[in-house]
């Protein structure tokens, strides 16, 4: 089943030519907030179950955010064409002429999680919560375009940044996992905006089985690696937990870009304590 397209009625006089025009669906389109946003909005509607799906207002001027500034196509409805708002139950994003080509092929996949469990001991642990600060549009996700034919893997790489200040208070870094996308993930960065010191760089690695016993109990063969940063107690050899409250943060995410693709993610997920240490 493909999905017609009809142009609602835009709240502002100007109304977009369809970017799809061999598909069969159907999108309101609302103008957003011109000038400072240059981007469309809307929902998009099932045709034949009536379901709609909001497109909400999904990305930030820059600074706080470089996606929209650039155009991605994830920040306007006109242009959107996959990630989580075409990723609902039952709903494919085809031409018309398409067929569906997985409908009685369900994909199969793995994880792998650990998880390690300690009694809660007041003079080693300190109370921890998240703070999760995406870069990307909305739910941290953004389109990554495809390099120019003939550009060697290396270098087909694709980049966005954002500064975000973390709330103020009394909050310490003890944490930080970038949560994008494998296999095309590359590497997060965070800096103080204030001082351009690197607080935290994660960089994605396939594991080799050659140090798994040794010092690093990730490498293993066929599964992807990011080891995340931790601060803590220095008697384990960890950096004190820098007090980060208040601090803007200039946030960096890496990509491979050798095949375009959509929904990728840029979340940085922060473990953040009231104190450095006990
Ligand atoms: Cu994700």
């Amino acid at each position: 089943m493909g999905y017609e397209i009809v142009l609602g009625q835009p709240a502002a006089a100007t109304v977009a030519p369809n970017p799809h025009p061999q598909t069969r669906g159907r999108v309101r389109l609302l103008r957003a907030r011109p000038p400072l946003w240059p981007g469309y909005t809307g929902t998009i509607k099932h045709p034949t179950s009536g379901e709609e799906i909001g497109f909400p207002l999904r990305c930030d001027p820059y600074p706080r955010e470089t996606i929209l500034r650039d155009h991605n196509p994830t920040c306007d409805i006109r242009t959107y064409a996959g990630g989580l708002s075409t990723c609902h139950h039952a709903w494919h994003l085809l031409d018309a002429d398409q067929e569906i080509p997985w409908k009685d092929q369900p994909l199969t996949y793995r994880f792998k999680f650990r998880f390690y469990f300690q009694e809660y001991d007041t003079t080693r642990h300190i109370p921890a919560y998240g703070w999760n600060t995406g870069i990307g549009g909305d739910t941290a996700e953004y389109d990554v375009p495809q390099c120019a034919p003939g550009t060697p893997v290396e270098k087909c790489t694709h980049e966005i940044t954002g500064v975000v200040t973390a709330p103020a208070g009394n909050m310490h870094f003890v944490g930080a996992h970038y949560h994008c996308h494998a296999p095309t993930c590359l590497k997060m960065e965070i800096y103080n905006n204030n001082t351009g010191e690197l607080i935290c760089a994660e960089t994605a690695y396939h594991g080799q089985g050659n140090d798994i016993k040794g010092t690093d109990r990730f490498d293993e063969t066929g599964y992807i690696a990011q080891r995340i940063c931790l601060w803590g107690n220095s008697t384990y050899g960890l950096e004190k937990p820098p007090l980060m409250a208040g601090v803007p943060l200039f946030i960096r995410a890496v990509t491979n870009s050798t095949y375009g693709h959509h929904g990728e993610m840029a979340l940085p997920q922060m473990l953040v304590a009231d104190r450095a240490s006990l």
